[in-house]
């Protein structure tokens, strides 16, 4: 009788305990992630919560995403008036083979010949070129285009569920020799104006801790530290966030990889919601908080800001000339490189003040 009272209590707590593992948020059971940081809104249609398409700022039809501010002239007054004594500060970084990349990632850079070519005509004229082999638009100072992040709403086998910016589908999207939508050539070019938020200096540090989150409390108080504690965000500025992460970028490429302070979903929704910002960046390989403390969530602000909004996303900037200078805000202007059908950008940002 003994042993049948246990092999029951031991049966009812297996049951119990699958019952609530069955419960628990995760890939295999999204269903059960309502309540989490990147779930948005109070349906479970999709893992990160309602669906986010039609897109309700720019249409149904819309492939540029936040980069239609830059077609409004308002925006790009307001951008133009901040380029007030004409300082220069490049934000990108070289891109050299010794730099850092995420994952798999490569960057090559052959010159054939040696001249490429010639010679031509009685000047006797000769040339160089280069071939370079890369994820060209996800290295080096890198933009994120609105093809890179989606969000697998029927599992990663279905194409027709794999859903990006304004809903387009991984089927309508995916083609061998570029993206035929949402490639990058669709985004307008960006003048922006441009804020500087320095979190490591309001820490005080070099470079702040993998996976520090910057919250909003953060984010104010470096805009007090700034003098900027009245200022009013408006729709269409850049944000970025500098953490003095690059203090490693070359120098420990494995550290640099391995993980990164940066913004959670409190500030990307401030971000996407309050600011309605135009594009956001940090001096970070994703920008955003890794690890994240959600175990679940996987790059879950780029998400957020690319798939749900279509807030485009700049990484691995160099801001330490702009913090050096205290130039807190700015002309910000970057053209992504019109690469048809590419998911990304290389590129060399610039600020003017
Ligand atoms: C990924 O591609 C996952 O990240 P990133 O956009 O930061 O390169």
């Amino acid at each position: 009788m003994l042993k049948l009272k246990l092999a029951a209590f031991v049966w009812l707590a297996g049951l119990a305990i699958g019952t609530a593992y069955a419960q628990e948020c995760s890939d295999k059971n999204w269903k059960a992630c309502k309540g989490k940081p990147w779930v948005i809104g109070n349906s479970m249609d999709t893992p990160i919560g309602d669906k986010w398409w039609p897109n309700k700022l720019w249409g149904k039809d819309d492939q540029a995403g936040s980069t239609n501010w830059y077609t409004k002239p308002e925006v790009v007054q307001r951008a133009l008036a901040e380029a007030k004594t004409g300082k220069v500060y490049r934000l990108g970084r070289q891109y050299t083979s010794t730099m850092p990349t995420f994952g798999d990632r490569k960057f090559v850079l052959r010159i054939p010949g040696g001249p490429t070519g010639g010679p031509f005509g009685a000047n006797i004229l000769m040339y160089n070129d280069e071939f370079v082999a890369t994820e060209i638009g996800q290295v080096g100072t890198q933009f994120d285009g609105l093809a890179h992040i989606g969000i697998a709403v029927n599992g990663a086998a279905d194409k027709n569920e794999i859903r990006y910016y304004n809903g387009v589908t991984q089927l309508e999207m995916e083609g061998s020799t570029g993206m035929k939508k949402l490639g990058i050539e669709h985004l307008h070019p960006i003048t922006a104006r441009g804020i500087l938020i320095d979190v490591a200096a309001l820490k005080g540090v070099d470079a702040m801790e993998a996976g520090y989150e910057i919250t909003l409390a953060d984010v104010n108080a470096a805009l007090d530290k700034q003098g900027m504690k009245d200022f009013k965000f408006m729709p269409g500025d850049g944000v970025f966030f500098r953490t003095g992460w690059g203090k490693h970028w070359i120098k420990d490429n494995a550290k640099y990889n391995a993980g990164e302070p940066g913004i959670g979903m409190e500030v990307a929704k401030w971000l996407s919601d309050v600011v309605q910002a135009g594009v956001f960046g940090a001096d970070t390989w994703a920008t955003e908080v890794i690890p994240n403390k959600e175990p679940g969530c996987a790059f879950c602000i780029h998400s957020h800001m690319l798939t749900r909004h279509g807030i485009v996303n700049q990484e691995n900037m160099d801001l330490d000339g702009l913090a050096a200078d205290k130039a807190y805000r700015f002309l910000y202007v970057y053209s992504p490189v019109p690469i048809a059908g590419a998911t990304g950008s290389p590129g060399a940002p610039l600020a003017i003040r």
